[in-house]
């Protein structure tokens, strides 16, 4: 079942010995959660008031796009979303700094996604299967193909009510995949092209996605699996953190409200051990390259 490592460190830029960092990476790559008790995200007194559903509207989250510096997601007046946005950054800025100091292996080819800022509580949500985070999955998204690249997050629990945020983790990526892949059959020729040109893709899907997506879907829908595969549960507290690879982790997320993450991707060859990357479990199971 799935690791969880605990992390002492207490600051966004922690100094980290190599011994410290070599074993955190290793114990990412290797499908483990690394979680950090008091690695707090401090809120300024006039971010309080965005600790409330109304924050995100009728949506589920706010999002920033560092890249674009664009907030979305939030209805608030002007004035209020440049607020939002600027907690929002400093989220982005302080996981990037974590993970320079922690994974610096990863420094020169990690590419920083979008932040998201999560105030709606999670369970009792009217979604339908395939949305729904409450059912053990790994990441993969219909209409972001990663073409391989890894998905990394960081979170942290914001909750001023004492409340955790509570997960359940999986079994292996290996256990999972050699579970689902004989239900799942490669893409159509010519379908990963079509969908592109469609526009639901922003990229063209590889096999590999198409597998991963796959894994995403059966994994949801199959209620015997979701009650009966191995599996532990894992609260992680207010005032919190903890750093996940989510296309490699089976997880769910049953309860919580108020979490901050951060997404990076990382292509597999900037791993310390590509070898422990979905894509490879993926070809040798499939027997065949996938990008
Ligand atoms: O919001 C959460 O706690 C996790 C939801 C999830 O499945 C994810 O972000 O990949
Ligand atoms: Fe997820």
């Amino acid at each position: 079942m799935t690791p969880v490592t605990t992390i002492s460190l207490d600051s966004w830029t922690p100094s980290c010995t190599p011994e410290d960092q070599e074993r955190a990476t290793r114990a990412l790559e290797a499908g483990g959660v690394l979680f950090m008790p008091s690695l707090v995200f401090a809120l300024h007194e006039d971010e309080r008031d965005f600790l409330s559903p109304d924050t995100a509207g009728e949506g589920k989250n706010v999002s920033f796009d560092g890249a674009r510096n664009r907030l979305s997601g939030s209805s608030a007046d002007a004035a209020s979303q440049r607020r939002l946005q600027a907690m929002l950054a400093r989220y982005a800025a302080s996981s990037r700094s974590l993970l320079g100091s922690l994974l610096p292996h990863y420094a020169p080819t990690l590419q920083q996604a979008r932040t998201s800022f999560r105030p709606v509580e999670i369970s009792g949500r009217d979604i339908s299967w395939r949305k729904d985070d409450t059912r053990l999955h790994v990441d993969s998204f219909p209409s972001s193909p990663t073409g391989g690249d890894r998905i990394l997050r960081v979170f942290s629990n914001v909750n001023p009510n004492g409340q955790s945020r509570a997960w359940r983790l999986g079994e292996s990526f290996e256990a999972v995949s050699r579970r689902f892949l004989p239900q799942i059959r490669g893409p159509l020729p010519g379908a990963n092209q079509v969908l592109k040109a469609v526009g639901v893709t922003k990229r063209l899907r590889s096999d590999y996605d198409h597998f991963m997506l796959g894994l995403h879907d059966r994994m949801k829908a199959d209620l015997g699996y979701q009650a009966k595969a191995d599996q532990s549960d894992v609260g992680f507290p207010p005032g919190s953190s903890w750093i996940v690879y989510t296309d490699q982790v089976s997880h769910a997320a049953m309860g919580g409200q108020h979490a901050f993450e951060q997404t990076f991707h990382l292509p597999v060859a900037g791993m310390l051990d590509p070898a422990q990357a979905p894509l490879g479990i993926l070809e040798r199971l499939v027997g065949r390259t996938l990008v």
